[in-house]
């Protein structure tokens, strides 16, 4: 018995199992603005216009980029499957587009970094995803609207009255090539719909803008074995929350949803130089933690420099992050939410007749689980396997049904003032292991 499959899903998708299973994916966002290097928004956020930003596609030469690099530090570093972006928003492709000159293949680069890609982290035995924005700021017949980098510029405007119908040809188009060129590709992650946007003098788009429909059918024909975000506004696929923390699981009626959960280091997804807003590695182990303790996945972004490099602070992160799945990895891969509740201040996975117990702040020698008692074979801590003991009570009320004599109240009312009924005291050591996360492993009774 693994993670809990009975999850909502389309019946005509790829089977999610690896998905769930695999919890730990890495999300790279690369692209021109990873040389403007003040966030992937910068064409819109400083409304650059295609003109203007023009100087980045001419002096785009991620010299140092390095496939098989790149594969096997995100192997090391516990990463089970990857999303790169292929096309963002600023509608630069990173692939050897037929349908555009706006291709890495134009630029001194001059070669096809999707391809490498795949072929790099397939090698290292890790899932392949590719990341395809539905938003193209740079292609002409894509109608202006609330976000776009030239909505202030009229002149622009009146020479590009938008035609989506054009436009959503050569995205289907481009969308075709990646799922027809490269062999398979395991996961495709669209960004993004805003049907319920209203700018007043322009509207979001959503699926009748993106033709989802018809783009989906052609996707499972390519690639039936393929699984998708929800970001089409189709209302299915994979649940996307974004840069925030779920309080709960996420569940239709007796049925669990399938959801990841995307997270930057810094805030920013395009390499941002001078954003120094980095999340610990203490807090990055904790959201990926606390993320299958609720059921889902975690993809942590990474945004590699204009010379296709990870910088220090993100390999530093990364890596103590790896360290600690070296030692704990088994209480993530596999795992989903558990059935029982966990302490203050921890968090439980369980996967099976193993439940893993997170301990998030470090308790003084004892811990008490709540309806644990009776249940557990074994403990041990999972970063040196070393014995953890406990002591359980079966059911005091059973045990004084059983034995109607004065000694078994008079035990019972002692045990309970050490611990509730069917709860499980645990014994600490006073010395925290000296890991990020420590935790407890319980083998329990089937
Ligand atoms: C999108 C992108 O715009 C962003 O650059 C990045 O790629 C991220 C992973 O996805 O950001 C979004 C998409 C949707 C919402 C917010 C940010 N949303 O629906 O609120």
């Amino acid at each position: 018995m693994g993670v809990n499959k009975n999850y909502e899903w389309p019946d005509n998708y790829g089977n999610p199992d690896w998905f769930i299973e695999d919890r730990y994916g890495l999300f790279l966002h690369f692209g021109l603005f990873s040389a403007a290097a003040r966030h992937e928004w910068v064409m819109t956020l400083e409304q650059i216009g295609t003109e203007g930003y023009q100087k980045y596609f001419d002096y785009f030469n991620p010299d140092l980029f390095d496939a098989k690099s790149w594969a096997r530090s995100a192997k090391k570093a516990g990463f089970k499957y990857a999303v790169l972006t292929a096309k963002h928003h600023e509608g630069f492709a990173l692939w050897d587009t037929k349908l555009s000159d706006y291709k890495i293949t134009n630029t001194a680069f001059g070669r096809d970094l999707v391809g490498e890609y795949i072929e790099a982290f397939r090698a290292e035995g890790l899932k392949v995803g590719l990341y395809f924005s539905l938003i193209d700021w740079k292609h002409p017949d894509f109608l202006v609207d609330g976000y776009h980098p030239e909505r202030n510029n009229e002149e622009y405007i009146q020479n590009h009255p938008g035609n989506m119908d054009e436009y959503t040809k050569f995205m289907h188009g481009q969308v075709r090539e990646l799922l027809s060129g490269y062999g398979k590709i395991d996961y495709l992650w669209f960004d993004f719909s805003y049907a319920n946007r209203d700018w007043g003098d322009s509207v979001g788009k959503g699926k009748e803008d993106w033709k989802s429909e018809e783009l989906e059918s052609m996707i499972l024909s390519l690639q039936p074995d393929i699984i998708l975000n929800d970001r089409l506004d189709l209302g299915r696929g994979v649940g996307t929350p974004e840069q925030y923390q779920r309080n709960t699981r996420m569940e239709k009626g007796k049925k669990q949803l399938v959801w990841e959960a995307c997270q930057t280091l810094n805030g920013s997804w395009g390499y941002d130089r001078d954003n120094l807003d980095w999340k610990t590695p203490e807090m990055v182990t904790k959201l990926l933690i606390d993320t299958v303790s609720k059921g889902g996945n975690m993809l942590l972004n990474i945004g590699p420099n204009a010379r296709g490099e990870w910088d220090s602070k993100t390999n530093e992160i990364i890596n103590q992050v790896g360290e600690w799945m070296r030692l704990h990895q088994e209480s993530v891969y596999g795992c989903g939410a558990s059935e029982f509740f966990a302490p203050a201040d921890a968090r439980f996975t369980q996967k099976g007749n193993h439940l893993y117990l997170h301990l998030f702040s470090w308790p003084y020698r004892t811990l008490l689980v709540p309806k644990l008692g009776g249940k557990v074979l074994y403990a041990r801590l999972l970063n040196d396997s070393s014995e953890i003991k406990y002591i359980q009570e079966e059911g005091l009320s059973e045990k004084r049904k059983s034995h109607k004599d004065l000694n078994a109240e008079v035990t019972e009312i002692h045990i309970k003032d050490k611990f509730e009924d069917h709860s499980l005291m645990v014994t600490l050591p006073v010395q925290r292991p000296d890991v990020i996360v420590p935790v407890i492993e319980f083998i329990l009774k089937d």
